[in-house]
This record gives C-alpha cells, sequence and structure tokens, in this order.
C-alpha cells in the first residue's frame, strides 16, 4: 500500500523500507571495511557531517522489539505473548466529564472518521527510537464523538485490566491498569493520533491492538496500548508512571535532550537499524507543531 506522506514528515525525508534493507544487506557484505573507513572521518568533524534522515524502521524490528508490560518487560515478550489476545469485539469507556457517559463498540466510535497515515518519529525514554508508519484517526474527531463539557481540561486514558490476558499483570510491576493523560489542547492537537494499523495492517497485539494513543511529540510511554476508556477531567489525572517513579517524568514528559534522565542523557538516541546514535530533537522533532502549546511553562521544571 502506499504510505501517504505527512505534514509533519516530508516524503523527501524518508527512506522506504525496501531501501533500508538493500542498505542493511550492503552492510552486512561490506560492513567492517566500510566502517572502518568512513566512520573515522565522520567522527572528526561531526559539525560536517550531512543531516540526516529518517529511514524507515522495518516492520519486524517494530514489531518485535516493543514496550508492553501487560506481557512481560523484556522486549520480546509482548510479540511473544500477545498471540491469543482478544482485540475484538471491544468496548470503550466514554467518561466523566461528558454530556452523556457512555459504553461504545469500538468500530462505532471509528466509524465514518477518516483513516489517516501519519510516519512518525517514535522516541522512547529508554533512548531508542524508530520511525513508524500509522494509520489511525485523529483523536480531536473522536472526542468530538464524545461531547465534553467546556469545564473539561484533561482525558484519561485507561488499558485494559484482565490479568488472565495479560501476564504481566499478575505481578505488581506497575500500578494496574496502566494510565495515561493529555491536557486538552494536546489532545485536540491534529498531530495527535488514535492508531488502529501500522505499515498498512491492522494493528499487532504487541503494538497495542486494538486501540492505542500516539503523541509524537512526547516520550513513548504516554502512547497507552489496548486502550479501554477516555475520562474527561477538569484535574490533571494520574498516570502510572508518575505514580510509580515521580522523580523521573511528570505529566508532561515532551521529549526534551536537555533534561536528562536521573540514570542516563536524553541528548542522542540509537535508531532502531542504525549503527551510529544521532542527536536528539527537541519535542522530537516537532517544535514548529507544538512548542506554542507550552509557552510560558518551563519545561525543566514541568517536564
Ligand atoms: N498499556 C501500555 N501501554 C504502553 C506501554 C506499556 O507498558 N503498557 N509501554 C509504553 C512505552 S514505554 C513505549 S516506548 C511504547 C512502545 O510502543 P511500541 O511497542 O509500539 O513501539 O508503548 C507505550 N505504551
Ligand atoms: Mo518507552
Amino acid at each position: 500500500m502506499l504510505i501517504r506522506r505527512p505534514d509533519d514528515l516530508p516524503a523527501s525525508d524518508i527512506t522506504p523500507e525496501s531501501a533500508y534493507l538493500n542498505r542493511r544487506t550492503f552492510m552486512g557484505a561490506a560492513g567492517a571495511l566500510a566502517l572502518g573507513a568512513l566512520a573515522a572521518p565522520a567522527a572528526a568533524f561531526p559539525a560536517l557531517g550531512r543531516r540526516q534522515e529518517d529511514t524507515l524502521t522495518s516492520e519486524e524490528d517494530a514489531t518485535s522489539y516493543n514496550n508492553y508490560y501487560e506481557f512481560g518487560t523484556a522486549k520480546e515478550d509482548p510479540k511473544a505473548l500477545s498471540g491469543d489476545f482478544k482485540a475484538r469485539p471491544w468496548t470503550v469507556a466514554i467518561e466523566g466529564m461528558v454530556k452523556t457517559p457512555r459504553r461504545v463498540d469500538l468500530d462505532a466510535l471509528l466509524a465514518r472518521l477518516p483513516l489517516e497515515d501519519r510516519v512518525y518519529r517514535h522516541r522512547c525514554v529508554e533512548a531508542w527510537s524508530m520511525v513508524i508508519p500509522w494509520q489511525g484517526v485523529a483523536l480531536k474527531d473522536v472526542i468530538a464523538r464524545c461531547d465534553p463539557l467546556a469545564g473539561a481540561k484533561f482525558v484519561q486514558f485507561t488499558t485494559l485490566l484482565d490479568p488472565r490476558q495479560f501476564p504481566g499483570q499478575r505481578r505488581a510491576v506497575l500500578p494496574w491498569p496502566y494510565k495515561e493523560g493529555l491536557r486538552m489542547d494536546e489532545a485536540m492537537h491534529p498531530l495527535t493520533l488514535l492508531v488502529t494499523g501500522m505499515y498498512g495492517k491492522t494493528l499487532p497485539n504487541q503494538n497495542g491492538a486494538p486501540l492505542r494513543l500516539v503523541v509524537p511529540w512526547k516520550y513513548g510511554f504516554k502512547g497507552i496500548k489496548g486502550i479501554v476508556s477516555l475520562r474527561f477531567t477538569d484535574r490533571m489525572p494520574t498516570t502510572s508512571w508518575n505514580d510509580v517513579a515521580p522523580e523521573e517524568y511528570g505529566f508532561y514528559a515532551n521529549v526534551n535532550p536537555d533534561v536528562d534522565h536521573p540514570r542516563w542523557s536524553q541528548a542522542r538516541e540509537r535508531r532502531i537499524g542504525e549503527f551510529r546514535r544521532r542527536a536528539t530533537l527537541p519535542f522530537n522533532g516537532y517544535a514548529a507543531q507544538v512548542a506554542s502549546l507550552y509557552a510560558g511553562m518551563d519545561l525543566r521544571r514541568n517536564y
């Protein structure tokens, strides 16, 4: 299928997966020699380095190296243990400050909303990153169908609680169910996506089927998977990671290369499939689109 060009990551900056795979094959064959010859001059003159391109991460990497603690904390657990996960039928609760709280079938909630293709950079707080072609609907279009009250200032999202299906939920790794939240203007931003597919296919279970959030300028943990409720509220909601590790990142969790994690630097990242680390960009490269949301906030404090 054709991966449509997103406004924010121009097609000229994306190398298709096929070219990327060819290059990997090439590197495998010529690897040691090419690296030995090229790495030294590039490292000696970093300022002369070309602006790094965004190469589409291989589908294999994006669907086998995952964080989804409900299935286990190892990167390979989600793919290995999610084969029997039941992503249909699926009900989403629309709760809190809305005109009519209700539970709605997922397909009914999404019916007739335009399905969009978006290629986004994806930056985990652990300092690895990918470039993923998602399919989904703009969260703002779903919110419009929820009829939130004027006083609603935040949306809280909750993952399914089901220890029979989620082996990880049988252990107190996190306070279950996983919760995340956005300020209403972040939720209404056109880049914010509710995702139902990737690489032109239905979303794999390990990537959060049938419904997950993608907020490309924030650390990956904001992108909650297996969503069963949207709750509108006038108070900043709690999130699982804020509850368990308040000293790490706060509610906002915007990608900021200048604010270190307590145990590592966020200045650089390992793009999965690449050899050399690359610089992390403020707001993960989406500053032009989203920095105005945070005007006047000290992002060093309110991170
Ligand atoms: N419910 C739930 N959602 C989650 C997580 C999780 O453990 N549980 N991990 C988060 C983290 S840390 C990241 S980096 C992304 C990973 O998404 P991916 O596996 O599709 O790359 O999912 C996020 N959403
Ligand atoms: Mo993450």
